[in-house]
């Protein structure tokens, strides 16, 4: 009885420190994206821009910061990425993990076209990822062709909050890239 009590009480406990690390999304935020409804990717150089700089915090059904926590980014098909691109990192002590998403191209109104993963749990998957590099495709410079595309303001591709408009917000995103020129390998 003893002995089953006691293994018992170990499996408990070999339960909760599991359910620990394991995040749960509703208590997770990833910053800027979730007010955006989607990711800004953008070419990295000479730095990148705020709009594509991305803080994850993590935290478990306790509401408890995970750390240590293996951080994961993965992309519907159709983007193109800088070289320095990092799709894996790790949560700091705090439960909190940041990413630049170095790239360019559309995907609007894609299911899975950004997915972030933490210790193998989808915590996000959302339907837009956007760059003010969309002109052609993408090129990975924010140049003149961009800006062309972006002009009349009618393709959804550059409304950056995806709120159904392009619109003064997505303006400030944009010129963040166009202004200087953003490139990158
Ligand atoms: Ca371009
Ligand atoms: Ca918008």
């Amino acid at each position: 009885m003893k002995k089953l009590l006691s293994s018992l009480l170990a499996l408990a406990l070999f339960a909760s420190v599991a359910a620990a690390t394991v995040p749960d999304p509703p208590k997770c935020t990833v910053t800027p994206c979730d007010a955006l409804n989607g990711v800004v990717l953008a070419p990295d150089l000479p730095a990148p821009i705020l709009a594509s700089l991305v803080t994850l915090t993590i935290r478990n059904s306790s509401n408890n910061p995970i750390p240590n926590a293996a951080v994961n980014v993965s992309f519907g098909s159709g983007l193109c990425f800088c070289q320095s691109m990092v799709y894996n990192t790790t949560t700091n002590a705090q439960g909190v993990a940041t990413m630049t998403l170095r790239g360019g191209g559309c995907l609007n109104g894609v299911s899975g076209a950004a997915v972030f993963r933490a210790n193998g749990v989808i915590v996000r998957s959302y339907n837009n990822a956007k760059s003010p590099d969309w002109a052609p495709g993408c090129d990975l410079v924010v140049n003149l062709g961009d800006l062309i595309r972006f002009a009349p303001r009618t393709d959804l591709c550059f409304d950056f909050d995806n709120v159904g408009g392009v619109d003064l917000g997505d303006l400030i995103i944009f010129t963040s890239g166009y202004t200087p020129a953003h490139s990158c390998p």
